[in-house]
């Protein structure tokens, strides 16, 4: 959005009542055709903005979409969102985010989308993300850190989302960390963290942390085979959520993580971990593609792995990667 157009809104915004046609050209120094091109710019974007003639203009609905400039005023980090790249489609955030590392972003920048194509998941699963409706977020990383590190940058996504909705919500519900990647809201999953990497064997030149939360879809506009499964803040709420208070929220909270991560790893945030644990004390079968194994999780480990207490009688193991399933005692 240019200069002009930003001070058009903003003249808008700070009246609730008509701003004059010839009050716009003289504040601003441009001719009514102009402000008329500005005012249908903002409206392309999905501002409803009424006029009639002798009136002038006034603003009566502002999009909820997450635009950088609704973002920028709420954000409480320094470095996280500071550098911001809007796209209104994209196949996937997390492309788009190595790619603009590959060029030399710095650390926390990031990309939002109000829909992807190609949303991805793990393991070459997909992730629904339909237009207008949900979250759709990657943050470029450039810890110094070794490749086995960084599966707990997925935990640290986990977190934020987690903080950030308690911080948006009026009376937030519970929400729980399903390891390795999950964020449950009640039994149903509210957001999911992809993490990717280019990296050589001892060094990681960059992390993209992509991050996917269901603000204000409902089940029902969702394929069959998720439908029972998927959360969202408006099923648990009742109501619509301002996707840009969101966007800000994980942000802020994801940067103060992080920042605690680089200190120490996961050791201060531990007890946060296994508080949110949708887990712990639950009878799992986890795999991680090699192995299935069943058992009693028991928490986690100070670099992220589940602990898992075997059934049988036959000790504790660490998994590392792998997709869980609580089972029924
Ligand atoms: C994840 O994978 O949970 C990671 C999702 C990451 C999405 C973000 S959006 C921004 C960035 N750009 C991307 O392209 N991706 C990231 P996984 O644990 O593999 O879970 C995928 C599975 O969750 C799918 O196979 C479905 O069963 C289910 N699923 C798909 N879409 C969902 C949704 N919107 N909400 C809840 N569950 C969903």
């Amino acid at each position: 959005m240019n200069t002009t157009t930003k001070s058009i809104l903003e003249l808008l915004r700070a009246r609730t009542g008509d701003v004059s046609g010839e009050e716009m050209c003289a504040s601003l120094g441009v001719s009514r055709a102009a402000v008329w091109k500005h005012v249908q710019t903002l409206r392309r974007l999905g501002y409803r903005i009424d006029s009639a003639t002798h009136r002038g203009y006034r603003l009566s609905a502002e999009p909820n979409m997450p635009y950088p400039w609704r973002v920028a005023p709420l954000l409480g980090s320094n470095r996280f969102g500071r550098e911001f790249r809007f796209e209104p489609q994209v196949e996937s955030t997390n492309r788009i985010a190595a790619d603009w590392a590959v060029a030399g972003v710095p650390e926390g920048a990031c990309v939002v989308a109000d829909e992807q194509t190609g949303g991805r998941g793990r393991l070459t699963r997909s992730w629904h993300s339909p237009a207008g409706l949900n979250l759709y977020l990657s943050v470029v990383l450039r810890p110094q850190a070794l490749p086995m590190d960084v599966p707990q940058i997925s935990l640290l996504g986990a977190l934020a989302v987690g903080r950030a909705v308690e911080s948006v919500m009026a009376n937030p519900p519970e929400i729980q960390v399903k390891w390795p990647n999950d964020v449950l809201i009640g039994d149903r999953k509210l957001a999911g963290v992809l993490c990717e990497m280019k990296s050589e064997l001892d060094r990681v030149h960059f992390v993209v942390v992509g991050i996917g939360v269901n603000v204000n879809v409902m089940p029902e506009d969702c394929p069959d085979d998720i439908q029972g499964r998927i959360g969202s803040l408006r099923l648990a709420s009742g109501r619509e959520h301002d996707r840009a208070a969101l966007t800000a929220a994980v942000l802020t909270h994801l940067e103060a993580v992080y920042d605690q991560w680089r200190d120490d790893r996961l050791r201060s945030l531990l007890p946060e971990l296994e508080h949110r644990s949708a887990m712990r004390n639950r009878r799992v079968e986890v795999s991680d593609g090699h192995r299935i194994v069943r058992g009693m999780a028991m928490g986690y480990a100070e670099e992220g792995a589940l602990r898992v207490r075997l059934d049988g009688d036959d000790g504790e193991t660490l998994v590392r990667c792998g997709d869980v399933h609580v089972l029924a005692w």
